[in-house]
């Protein structure tokens, strides 16, 4: 037996289940796909459907064209709005030039629009919990006038907020933050403005809620935990950041299996492997291959919860 033929080292691998793909992202590609089988290339998406370079591009080779805007798309091609939302002039402006527009808006973002709709109704201000910047933040606050919805990011944030009246004052979330960051900003809202409106349920959606609850469950145990998803995926982001708080030695976002750098692994015995609502199933098993070249894998799945949440259609693709 030659030294390149002997036995590859055994390397523990913790799966966290749930992982990857939810019901808004499943539900928010198929529209795309649909659109392109009812309507025929090309189909116009503003914004990247989710945030997934593989998910695009394999869509953009079916005819998917993907905008940054509105004004860049033609008025007789249909339009899909991604799984993020999108401010309410959108499609207003869409509906203006006679558009066939899809909003593949996920439900869930969508009851935080409807929620902040109802609390601006009711006479209360606004609080956002978010990021500024991402889509779903220029989403929501683009559900109502400028003014009506205050942004806060951080818990410095939330002591500083001098609000109108804070008797007439709600707060609603993005979908895809960190749990327990969210939790440290709530409370210190409560405590200043213990009136404070809070949703009926959790803003945080479930799909987030369960791969963050999967990564603390194996982040204790692993050396290295490796999240498959991209830089501008929030969800996919906080996986990380929640891997490192529950004691993983290291945690790594890798867009693809090419990413992954060998010299990460080595002194590591156990790895953790999840994957954000936007990153394919497939991206991590092209991961797990890339390992076996140099390794014994010995996979054990961690399950935290079972997910059986799925969306209907929008009718113009149903
Ligand atoms: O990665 P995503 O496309 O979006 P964010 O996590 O950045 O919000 O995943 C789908 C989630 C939604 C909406
Ligand atoms: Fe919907 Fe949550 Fe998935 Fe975003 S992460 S698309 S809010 S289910």
């Amino acid at each position: 037996m030659t030294a390149q033929s002997a036995r590859k080292p055994d390397l523990a691998v913790l799966m966290a289940a749930p992982r990857g793909f939810c019901a808004g992202v499943d539900r928010a590609i198929q529209i795309v796909e649909k659109a392109l089988s009812r309507y025929g290339a090309p189909v116009y998406v503003r914004h990247e459907i989710v945030h997934n370079k593989h998910v695009v591009n394999r869509l953009k080779a079916m005819g998917a064209v993907f905008v940054k805007e509105l004004d860049e798309c033609p008025d007789d091609r249909p339009v899909v709005f991604s799984a993020h939302g999108v401010p309410k002039r959108v499609p207003e402006a869409a509906a203006k030039r006679d558009m066939l527009y899809v909003d593949a808006t996920c439900p869930l973002v969508s009851k935080v629009h409807v929620e902040a709709q109802r609390h601006h109704r009711n006479g209360n201000q606004i609080v956002l919990i978010g990021h500024a910047g991402h889509p779903e933040v220029i989403g929501t606050m683009g559900q109502l006038p400028e003014g009506a919805i205050t942004l806060i990011e951080t818990v410095a944030d939330a002591e500083v907020f001098e609000p109108e009246d804070p008797a007439n004052l709600a707060f609603v979330t993005q979908t895809t933050l960190s749990l327990d960051d969210t939790a440290q900003i709530v409370a210190a809202l409560q405590r200043r403005f213990p009136q404070i409106a809070a949703p009926h349920k959790e803003d945080i959606c479930y799909a987030t809620t369960n791969r963050q609850e999967a990564v603390k469950a194996i982040g204790p145990k692993a050396d290295l935990v490796l999240v498959v998803g991209a830089p501008n995926s929030s969800n996919s982001v906080r996986l990380v950041e929640v891997a490192r708080r529950a004691g993983a030695k290291d945690a790594r976002l890798v867009q693809n299996a090419a990413e992954l750098d060998f010299a990460w692994l080595d002194g590591v015995s156990a790895l953790g492997v999840s994957a954000g609502a936007s990153a394919p199933e497939e991206l991590v098993e092209e991961l797990l291959t890339r390992l076996t070249e140099r390794f014994t894998l010995n996979i054990e799945e961690v399950r935290v919860a079972s997910e059986d949440v799925v969306f209907k259609l929008p009718r113009e693709v149903a």
